[in-house]
């Protein structure tokens, strides 16, 4: 079988549905094999960064990986940004590229990027969690499956994999096994570290014995498929949970347990419990502790008595607090320990339910989850974010999938939206501006049983807008909902306060995006009032099509991160 052909059979039996791609001489090999493969539909891409995050989005939707083409040079530099954000979130995406023939490697061939010439294969290095050009007939099959097995391998990553014309139509042998799991994250926890944790949640001593244990979950939790799991471990000990901004949906944030969010963008039940002073023990599951998920690395959230932190990456336990437990392994493994522990330990563990219980209740009763729960009911013209996000979060179905963008609409989008399951609230903490727009083309390909919801800015529209036209191409119906302040709004928040030429700097013309998304071949309409939002977010989840939304918003309204404003200036006064 041609090399081309193996790899999509083997994309194939790797469970990939689609693949994203703009054609070009140095992968014109492929162009057959990617009409012919059953089970596999190619999605050509306006752009390349396009392909590339319509890949990252499907591989985070659907929790396998996903995988782009381009041809070498010109092509391949066009994914830059969209490995960068793979690689910032442990995105598994797989990016192939085509290059000039092995013979002509450094002869001045047109487009030459290999190794001899502009040399695509080391600026990946820098980036890819492995970078590799295939140089020998004999390394197709190799190289491929090394490639997957660094990419799937936690942390998980982006790779990248170059491939000669020549290589491309030469013949593979091998069958295709599919990759075993168990082979590329092993199930592994060190039984010490987790009697450890036994000993700081049943200490000897009885009459110490903690009672307010918090989690804070990231997305650790996600990765390794354990949200039933925390669900399980918060009911039946009474635990509250917070979560991580990235983790969002890894707990369902409408439970009797849930303190929504901590950190930035966070919920006031999250931060005023996390930082009360009240927390014995805080369990910290998957997440990097990074400046965001510790509300610019505020002291505040330190427990009484101990820290304990579960995560893959050896190298985030103890980068940010020194931990009383560190438990390096997957968080699906730990709950499963702590719920599957000897009987004595687990009735042991819900003497302490009914204490929680009141404590959480308590919490919950002190005041509204949301900072600034008025503005979602504000009637203003131009429009309150906040109010557009929870009229669409009242209209769309529970499942829905959310693909939220870079901007102040990103932290509207944070704070007011509610999501109920992992993998349904999608953003990046790199942030790359326009991301959302292809990045939802891919999950809805992943996802095609749910509606899908990309929540994106004009200044967004301006980078990565064009995508829409592959929604229409192909009509995969996403919804589009452009919060079209006029500003490159979160910059804009601040340049207003430096003055009126600042402002200007982050100020845009207001455009028509509806009529830009008809001409595309989109529907879409133009909502100005507070009345009209929810018809029209009606009008477009039953269109069954592409849709985009152009709604006309307020960019003065500051964003929900007064908390972790307070902190960092806590943390400037004091550094
Ligand atoms: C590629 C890239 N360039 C610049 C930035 C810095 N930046 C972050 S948000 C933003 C403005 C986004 O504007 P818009 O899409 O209109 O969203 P809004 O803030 O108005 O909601 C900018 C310029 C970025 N995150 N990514
Ligand atoms: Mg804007």
């Amino acid at each position: 079988m041609e090399t081309t052909a193996y790899l999509l059979e083997a994309f194939r039996i790797e469970g990939l549905s689609h693949v994203f791609l703009v054609p070009g001489g140095l992968i014109d090999p492929f162009l057959l094999p990617l009409t012919a493969t059953d089970g596999i539909t190619p999605i050509v891409a306006a752009h390349e960064s396009g392909a590339a995050f319509m890949a990252d989005g499907y591989a985070r939707a659907s929790g396998r990986f996903g995988a782009c083409f381009a041809i070498g040079g010109p092509g391949i530099t066009n994914m830059v940004t969209a490995v960068a954000a793979a690689c910032s979130d442990q995105s598994p995406v797989l990016v192939i590229s085509g290059q000039v023939p092995s013979a002509w490697e450094g002869r001045g061939g047109f487009q030459d990027s290999s190794p001899a010439a502009l040399n695509d294969v080391a600026l990946f290095q820098s980036l890819a969690k492995s970078s590799l050009i295939v140089e020998s007939p004999h390394l197709v099959r190799h190289h491929f499956r090394a490639s997957l097995m660094t990419m799937l391998a936690s942390p998980q990553g982006p790779v990248h994999l170059s491939l000669p014309l020549d290589i491309q139509r030469t013949d593979v042998h091998l069958p295709w096994d599919k990759l075993d799991a168990s082979v590329y994250s092993p199930a592994v926890i060190d039984p010490r570290a987790l009697e450890h944790l036994w000993q700081i949640l049943l200490p000897d001593d009885r009459a110490h014995t903690p009672s307010r244990i918090v989690v804070l979950a990231g997305a650790g939790v996600e990765k390794s498929r354990a949200t039933g799991d925390l669900l399980s471990f918060a009911e039946r000990f009474e635990i509250p949970v917070a979560t991580t901004l990235r983790a969002k949906g890894t707990f369902p944030e409408d439970h009797r347990l849930s303190l929504g969010i901590f950190g930035f963008a966070g919920h006031r039940h999250a931060i005023e419990t996390i930082l009360s002073g009240e927390v014995e023990v805080l369990l910290v599951f998957g997440s990097g502790l990074s400046q965001w998920d510790t509300l610019f690395w505020d002291r505040k959230m330190l427990p009484r008595s101990a820290l304990i932190h579960v995560d893959l990456d050896p190298k985030v336990i103890g980068r940010t607090w020194a931990t009383e437990v560190p438990l390096v392994g997957d968080c699906g493994q730990v709950l499963y320990g702590l719920l599957n522990a000897e009987p004595h330990r687990l009735s042991a563990l819900a003497h302490t339910n009914e204490e929680r219980r009141t404590w959480v209740e308590r919490l919950r009763a002190s005041g509204p989850r949301y900072y600034d729960a008025e503005h979602a009911s504000s009637d203003a013209v131009p429009l309150h974010p906040a109010r557009v996000i929870r009229a669409l979060r009242r209209v769309v179905p529970r499942n829905t999938v959310l693909v939220v963008d870079s901007g102040a609409h990103a932290v509207f989008c944070a704070h007011y939206w509610d999501a109920y399951e992992p993998r349904t609230y999608l953003a990046t903490k790199l942030g790359p501006m326009g991301w959302a727009i292809p990045a939802g083309i891919g999950a809805k390909l992943a996802r095609p049983d749910r509606p899908l919801v990309v929540v994106t800015g004009d200044g967004c529209m301006l980078m990565h807008g064009m995508e829409i036209h592959t929604a229409s191409r192909y009509q995969i119906p996403v919804i589009f909902l452009v919060i079209n302040n006029s500003a490159l709004g979160n910059v804009w928040l601040r340049a207003s306060r430096q003055g009126p030429g600042p402002a200007g700097l982050t100020e845009l013309p207001t455009r028509d995006w509806s009529g830009f998304a008809r001409s595309l071949g989109l529907q879409a309409a133009t909502v100005t009032a507070p009345a009209d939002l929810e018809p029209a977010f009606q009008a477009a989840l039953v269109a069954g099509a592409p849709y985009l939304l152009d709604v006309r918003c307020d960019r003065a309204f500051s964003t929900p991160v007064t908390p972790y404003d307070e902190a960092m200036q806590e943390w400037v006064d004091n550094d």
